[in-house]
């Protein structure tokens, strides 16, 4: 045994090497996008630990295991057996003992961890994100919608997030939160912005095919900034329903054809999607699935976008619009009116 030790001081020598080697080497690689949220710094506060434990445990399997490889190997002209081992209670006991302490203690630490990211601001901004394939959409308190994600820096804010198709998932990597959005329900996402900057939300859920490319701007603003952008927001809107009191506008109908997603099902040049196809619509005859005619006028197609399951044209399924709720009286008037343009 005496004449042992020295292998056993060089190893563990080689296991604090090759630990603060195999931890530097992690987070030389970077491969955390910069930390852009409060609760980006409580989680990788948590990640830190753990890969440090990782190194640690690397290094304690690997060394062992190459310094064995190379220190005692087979001898040349050696044809004796090895020596016969059969267990060891203490070090069984001991490496069951001491992961079980390590796992018990990162859960306890995992779950306030958790709770210090859910805390919850009263004051937070409660902000509306409509996922749909494939793009997101926001509405903010003030009455207006963005296709980019303005939030203010060190405020709460309280994502509210619902789907209008399939389940999607918010994802801004410098948060590092990930929230799943499943249709039927709504998700909170509460994040604290804290370092300026441009940022951009990925989708996280495998969507259909456009979900590679579903991704908005997230722009974290100063408070400042964000007033005066949120004002502006808000009075452009405010012009908007103005002008379009009454008069509905096919320009931004033809806008809002575009951001809310209908080119996914419904073409403008006559060829057949998931659903049907807009051009010369208006003013035709329109087969129902219950075998009889109705006429495309104004009423119609106001209905088909608002109550999508009330008539179903001939040859496609019930359910396959989707809800538009969130379009108000005027966006609808402003699309019909697009369709109508579509000869
Ligand atoms: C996921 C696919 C899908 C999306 C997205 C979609 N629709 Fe549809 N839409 C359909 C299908 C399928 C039908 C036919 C079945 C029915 O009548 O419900 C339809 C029917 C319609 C009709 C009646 C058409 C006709 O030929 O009688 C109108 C009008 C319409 N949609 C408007 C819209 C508008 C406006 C949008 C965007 C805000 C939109 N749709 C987005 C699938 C979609
Ligand atoms: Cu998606």
């Amino acid at each position: 045994m005496q004449k042992n030790v020295h292998h056993y001081v060089i190893m563990s020598v080689l296991v604090i090497v090759v630990t603060i080697l195999t931890y530097w080497g992690l987070n030389v690689l970077g491969l955390m996008p910069v930390q852009a949220s409060s609760q980006a710094v409580q989680i990788d506060w948590l990640f830190d630990i753990e890969v440090k434990l990782i190194a640690f445990f690397f290094a304690l399997i690997m060394v062992p295991l190459c310094y064995s490889l190379v220190v005692f190997r087979q001898k040349e002209g050696d044809e004796t057996d090895a020596e016969h081992i059969e267990g060891n209670t203490p070090l069984e006991l001991t490496w069951t003992a001491i992961p079980l302490v390590i796992v018990i203690a990162l859960g306890i630490i995992g779950a306030d961890n958790l709770r210090q990211i859910k805390t919850v601001d009263p004051q937070a901004i409660e902000i509306k994100v409509i996922a749909q394939q494939w793009k997101w959409l926001f509405q903010y308190p003030e009455g207006f919608s963005s296709t980019k994600l303005y939030l203010p820096v060190n405020q709460q804010v309280d994502l509210k997030m619902q789907s209008q198709d399939v389940i999607h998932s918010f994802w801004v990597p410098e948060f590092r939160i990930s929230q799943d959005v499943v249709p039927g329900s709504i998700e909170d996402y509460r994040i604290t912005p804290n370092l300026l900057g441009n940022y951009k939300v990925r989708c996280n859920e495998m969507c259909g095919k456009n979900h590679a490319y579903m991704e908005s701007d997230v722009l974290v603003v100063s408070q400042a900034d964000y007033k005066t952008w949120v004002g502006t927001q808000a009075l452009s809107a405010k012009a908007t329903e103005m002008a379009s009191a009454g008069k509905p506008d096919a320009g931004r109908g033809q806008t809002l054809y575009q951001e809310s997603g209908c080119p996914a099902c419904h073409s403008l040049d006559g060829s057949k999607g998931i659903g049907p196809t807009w051009k010369g619509l208006f003013q035709s005859q329109v087969k129902l699935t219950t075998g009889s005619s109705v006429l495309a006028d104004d009423a119609y197609l106001t209905e088909s976008i608002k109550l999508p399951q009330a008539k179903t044209v001939a040859g496609f399924s019930v359910n396959a619009m989707p809800n538009f709720s969130y379009l108000t009286d005027g966006q609808v008037a402003d699309l019909v009116e697009f369709i109508k343009t579509i000869k």
